[in-house]
């Protein structure tokens, strides 16, 4: 079965003979569906795909609500041979026109509601057909699908050959699309569920979003891998997570989830046959490690990984789950410390810039062979922009970026896509964007603009002038004006100065 197919092949190995057990449980829906259910309908999804002319290497791009026929779209993808490509929902318009102008993908399946606006937008940048999956399991491509009554031969595809590409946002404002292969995300996946220990017997609850590497890669490909099942959410409720606890085995969260979750009542009653709680994206604050221990009785295993990576460094499954730490690398990855001017390994304990190497490293950023040069080294590492450091136990410690990037909920937010967009509005002259430290998201954009003298200019004018053309998580929470911006000799912008002085702008 879909022997020719790497990726495919892999995801589909553990279910094979399990047919009737259960893969998905739908929060959403209510429904249960089987492996086979579900491979079924990718399949038949898969030769929609190729009915509209996907060819093997075509992308396929989706900016839908996370549905069950999303996540079959993007199997179906792989099994047509083609390269997946998922997008934000909270993207703009404008957004998105960089996306597939850039990217130039086959298809696009979108939201029913979003299809008018869309819809000339891909015609511009040379799609050739225009689909759609609504909330609830419906759209054109699901309506397709349901016509499809034979299976499908899955196309050959090598562990070389791209299934993916996922657009993180870079320095300059101009999104990179990271080239992932079917090997980088068959290996990772693998490795995570062996040392994570997933079997048939898990449960994941699934609250992460599937457009990005947690709830897409790591969070379904782990199940898939594994032949457990997964309670399918269709976004983050913290009473919903508890109410699903008692049912479950895992759960795979941002900071954000494990914070909230605190907040709320009968977290310890919940989670006490829970055996796995994951977090990573985003740095988890020691003190939240700690006190989700106290109430829970469980050690939360943080790991870190990237969109150019998935997965590179994990806590032990058994053994001693360091809060304030990421863990040791994983099997088949090589790290390494260097210093940020020569490239050259730092000494053990030394902090520098993290550098890995490995079956999970990415192919290379699409269409950018420079950027690809300047991270990507020849010998395979990958300069990863995160400083860190590996104390005397190899325990690895992440104690800032190189790059001017904030982090807020597990998105990323690139400053400079926000100044460029804030520096063109009427009576401002210039602006620096800051991440500062946020109770909830744990940093939080905050904008810090030099009006025109005179200009009458508010908050409000900003958020207003911006709204087109962000996406609304990258919106500033909180705006401040002030008479010139902090330089340095060099005229460099002083952006730890700001950060200093706007560090409790949320507490
Ligand atoms: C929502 N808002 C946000 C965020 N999420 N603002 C900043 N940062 C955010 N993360 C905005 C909304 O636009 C809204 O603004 C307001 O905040 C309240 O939104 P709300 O609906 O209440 O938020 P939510 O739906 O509860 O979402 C919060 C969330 C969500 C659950 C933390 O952001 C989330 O699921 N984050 C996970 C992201 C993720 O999967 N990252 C993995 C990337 P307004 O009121 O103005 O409309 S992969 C990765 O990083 C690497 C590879 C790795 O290691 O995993
Ligand atoms: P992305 O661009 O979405 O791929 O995000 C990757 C970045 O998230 C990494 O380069 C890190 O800066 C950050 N990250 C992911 N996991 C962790 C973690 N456990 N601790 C600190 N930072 C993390």
């Amino acid at each position: 079965m879909y022997h020719e197919n790497y990726l495919g092949e892999a995801l589909r190995a553990a279910s094979l003979g399990a047919d009737q057990s259960l893969f998905l449980q739908n929060h959403q829906t209510d429904d249960a569906v089987t492996y086979q259910a579900f491979f079924a309908n990718a399949e038949r999804m898969a030769q929609v795909l190729v009915e509209t002319g996907v060819a093997p290497g075509d992308k396929v791009a989706v900016q839908a609500p996370k549905t069950v026929a999303m996540l079959e779209l993007y199997v179906a993808t792989v099994l047509a041979g083609g390269v997946f490509l998922p997008l934000n929902p909270a993207y703009t318009t404008s957004e998105i026109t960089y996306f597939l102008t850039d990217a130039e993908p086959r298809i696009l399946v979108c939201d029913p509601m979003r299809e008018g606006e869309l819809s000339p937008v891909a015609k511009q940048a040379g799609v050739s057909e225009v689909l759609t999956i609504g909330a609830n399991e419906s759209g054109t491509l699901v309506e397709r699908r349901d016509a499809v009554v034979s299976g499908f031969t899955a196309v050959k595809r090598g562990p070389d050959d791209l299934a993916a590409i996922l657009y993180t946002s870079g320095t300059t404002g101009r999104s990179k699309g990271a080239m992932l292969t079917h090997r980088a995300l068959a290996s990772n996946a693998q490795t995570l569920k062996d040392v994570w220990q997933f079997n048939a017997d898990d449960v994941l609850i699934h609250a992460l979003p599937i457009f990005h590497t947690h709830g897409l890669f790591v969070a379904t490909n782990v199940t898939l891998m594994a032949g457990s099942s997964c309670i399918f959410m269709a976004r983050f409720d913290a009473d919903d997570i508890l109410d699903n606890m008692p049912k479950a085995t895992a759960l795979m969260g941002v900071p954000t989830f494990y914070v909230r979750l605190l907040e709320a009542d009968g977290l310890s009653k919940a989670s006490a046959a829970m055996r796995l709680f994951v977090s990573g994206s985003a740095p988890l604050l020691a003190e939240t490690h700690d006190r989700w221990c106290a109430v829970t009785g469980h050690a939360i295993l943080e790991r870190y990984g990237m969109t150019e990576t998935n997965m590179n460094t994990s806590n032990p499954y058994e053994g001693d789950r360091r809060a304030g730490t990421v863990g040791f690398p994983l099997p088949g990855v090589e790290l390494l410390v260097t210093d940020p001017v020569t490239g050259a390994p730092i000494p053990k304990g030394e902090i520098g810039v993290l550098e890995v190497r490995g079956a999970n490293v990415f192919a290379g950023y699409w269409k950018m062979p420079e950027k690809t040069a300047e991270e990507l080294r020849d010998n395979g590492f990958f300069i990863t922009g995160d400083l860190g450091r590996v104390d005397e136990d190899g325990y690895i410690h992440i104690v800032g970026r190189q790059k001017d990037l904030i982090i807020s909920g597990g998105y990323n937010i690139y400053p400079k896509e926000i100044e460029l967009l804030i520096d063109d509005l009427a009576g401002v002259v210039e602006s620096a964007v800051i991440g500062v430290p946020h109770p909830d998201f744990g940093e939080a954009v905050v904008a810090v603009i030099v009006a025109q003298d005179g200009a009458d200019i508010t908050a409000q004018d900003i958020l207003t002038g911006i709204k087109e053309n962000l996406a609304r998580f990258k919106h500033p929470k909180h705006i401040a004006f002030v008479k010139a911006l902090p330089r340095n000799a060099m005229g460099k912008v002083q952006k730890k100065a700001l950060r200093e002085e706007y560090d409790k702008a949320f507490w």
